[in-house]
């Protein structure tokens, strides 16, 4: 059997390198999908598997650098409800929360962002269909911190300069020490 017929039977699953901050790439503004076919499932799979394994709540196609507007979300704390989100749009924003974010693109800093705590979005599930979704609380920042990721926006960016450039070199010397440690 050839790799992409095994892909098809859903036998493999694959766990994608994620970007992390400052990665240029992490800038790319996504691209609606145009089509909902079965390259498209296998990618969302792909994506839940990597958002299940890093353990995160959220995972944005731009941060395995593929530049399509698709997210997948599983809030849940059983991990038992998984949402995957293609070509989302948020028609109505209200209500402000303040919550500690982190970033699986940012490893390991968590800081205060302020969001809409209650939304509605609009989307077209894995079998091509629109569903119209409210969502409120921890979904909702994630939602809103996903759809950020596919243009190009992260949670960082809502920090001081100060903060930011504090972030990025010790990421850089976390980095730096993990190459020698090899
Ligand atoms: O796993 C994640 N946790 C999280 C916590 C608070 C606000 C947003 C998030 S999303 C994050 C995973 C991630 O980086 N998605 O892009
Ligand atoms: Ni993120």
């Amino acid at each position: 059997m050839t790799q992409s017929q095994l892909r098809g039977l859903c036998l493999i699953m694959t766990i994608l390198k994620i970007l992390e901050f400052p990665d240029p790439r992490l800038r790319t503004k996504a691209a609606p999908v145009e089509q909902v076919d079965d390259a498209l499932r296998t990618l969302i799979d792909d994506l839940f598997e990597t958002m299940y394994d890093a353990p995160g709540i959220g995972l944005a196609a731009t941060q395995v650098d593929v530049h399509k507007r698709l997210l997948v979300a599983d809030v849940s704390i059983d991990k038992t409800e998984p949402l995957a989100l293609i070509n989302p749009q948020i028609l109505t924003k209200d209500g402000v929360t303040v919550s500690d974010e982190g970033c699986l693109s940012v490893p390991g800093y968590y800081e205060e962002v302020e969001r809409a705590n209650h939304i509605v979005v609009r989307y077209l599930d894995r079998d091509g269909e629109t569903v119209e979704m409210e969502a409120e609380g921890l979904l909702a920042i994630c939602i809103q911190h996903e759809i950020d990721h596919l243009d190009g926006k992260l949670f960082v960016d809502y920090l001081s300069e100060a903060k930011r450039q504090r972030i990025r070199k010790k990421l850089d010397k976390e980095r730096r020490q993990q190459a020698v440690a090899i």
